[in-house]
């Protein structure tokens, strides 16, 4: 609506400038036209419906759309920029203000603010925490500017946003959860011991509280599990590598490593080859990552990684589809909705799981399925 009085004004505007100074040139001629015809016989001017012509030419003016982003700490956040890029680009008829915060929580909330002082049409946001939003979005929300959340989510009141687009994190968590369990109970080590650390990502994040809270239900349902440690890895290769490190240096006998994005299992997997511990599918340690980027999918195949739960990072063409929605003055049926996401592991014969009342079976990486990938 907003976008549409926009136009509205626009063409008002414009029709006005136009119509000033057709009354100019028009004044100019009447007058050569009575020095001409001598005051007689003077012709009329065709020139209004010109200026609805000029008018109806106009361009649709482009959707002004602010998205701040996280940062660019892994390949996940990489594939959602280039998405946000290709999706909001001039060519489909947006002009996008874009700002990375660099893992900066105040720069986000700064950022938003600079989209209502620029009066953009629509805001995004990827946030980094949940918390510290409801003040900005409520500036947003009586500047009468729709904001739409991707990814993580947000502790506010949800009339303050038009949507979310994202990932179940609890259930990847879960899935994590019991892809372990299963594949422990194959193995004849169902009722063992085992010695279980995690890598996490950004503390506050949603994606991090998600994925510890899914994962810690089957903690709590296998005794004999035992969790060692869970230190921030903040979803960035050298972050999985240092903590990784430190690890290595405390605990002499981890089974599992749990790594809360594929760039910390890279960088976990790592600090294990220097540290010459065996892991991956014919070594000790059990590695378990989420994600399932390209990077990812990769050590998969190579027997690096056990599974790799995946999250969509392909949000953006979502928000553009609501954007429409917005401009063509409908509602949105729904506050929040999850994107398709699969479970992946190298194994031949893939597991069924089965969290709550879904099952999901595993997909099996192969060559052919890398090379389809889009991210
Ligand atoms: O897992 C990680 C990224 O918020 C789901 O952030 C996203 C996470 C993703 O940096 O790789």
């Amino acid at each position: 609506m907003k976008r549409l009085q926009k136009k509205y004004i626009q063409a008002a505007v414009l029709s006005a400038a136009c119509g000033l100074l057709l009354c100019a040139c028009a004044a100019k001629t009447v007058l050569d036209d009575i020095d001409r015809y001598g005051g007689e016989n003077v012709p009329q001017q065709e020139g209004l419906s010109a200026v609805q012509q000029a008018l109806e030419l106009l361009p649709e003016p482009l959707i002004r759309v602010g998205f701040v982003q996280v940062g660019h700490e892994s390949d996940w956040r990489i594939a959602a920029t280039k998405s946000c890029m290709e999706v909001f680009s001039e060519e489909n008829g947006y002009e996008l203000l874009f700002v990375d915060a660099d893992n900066d929580p105040q720069v986000q909330v700064q950022a938003v603010r600079n989209f209502i002082k620029e009066q953009v049409d629509y805001i995004v946001i990827d946030p980094i925490v949940t918390t510290g939003w409801t003040a900005v979005l409520k500036e947003a929300y009586h500047a009468h500017i729709p904001v739409i959340i991707l990814d993580r989510t947000i502790d506010c009141m949800e009339k303050y946003y038009a949507a979310w687009f994202g990932s179940d994190f609890v259930r990847e968590g879960e899935w994590a959860g019991q892809w372990l369990q299963n594949y422990l109970s194959s193995q004849g080590r169902g009722a063992q011991s085992i010695r279980i650390v995690t890598i996490n990502g950004t503390q506050g994040a949603s994606a991090q509280l998600g994925r510890t809270e899914g994962f810690a239900r089957y903690l709590e349902r296998n005794d004999n599990w035992e969790l060692l440690a869970q230190e921030c890895g903040d979803f960035t290769e050298s972050g999985g590598r240092e903590v990784m490190e430190r690890y290595l240096e405390q605990y002499p006998d981890i089974d599992v490593v749990v790594c809360q994005n594929d760039n910390e299992a890279l960088g976990a997997c790592a600090a294990m080859e220097e540290a010459g511990i065996s892991y991956g599918i014919d070594g000790d340690v059990i590695v378990l990552s989420f994600d399932a980027t390209r990077a990812g999918l990769e050590a998969v195949l190579e027997g690096k990684i056990h599974a790799d739960f995946e999250c969509n990072p392909l949000s953006p063409p979502y928000a553009a589809e609501a954007i429409r929605r917005l401009e063509a003055g409908e509602t949105l049926e729904q506050k929040h909705y999850y994107l398709p996401e699969d479970c992946f592991s190298a194994e031949e014969s893939p597991m069924t799981l089965m969290v709550g009342f879904e099952s999901k079976r595993m997909v099996t990486v192969t060559r052919e399925l890398l090379e389809q990938r889009v991210y």
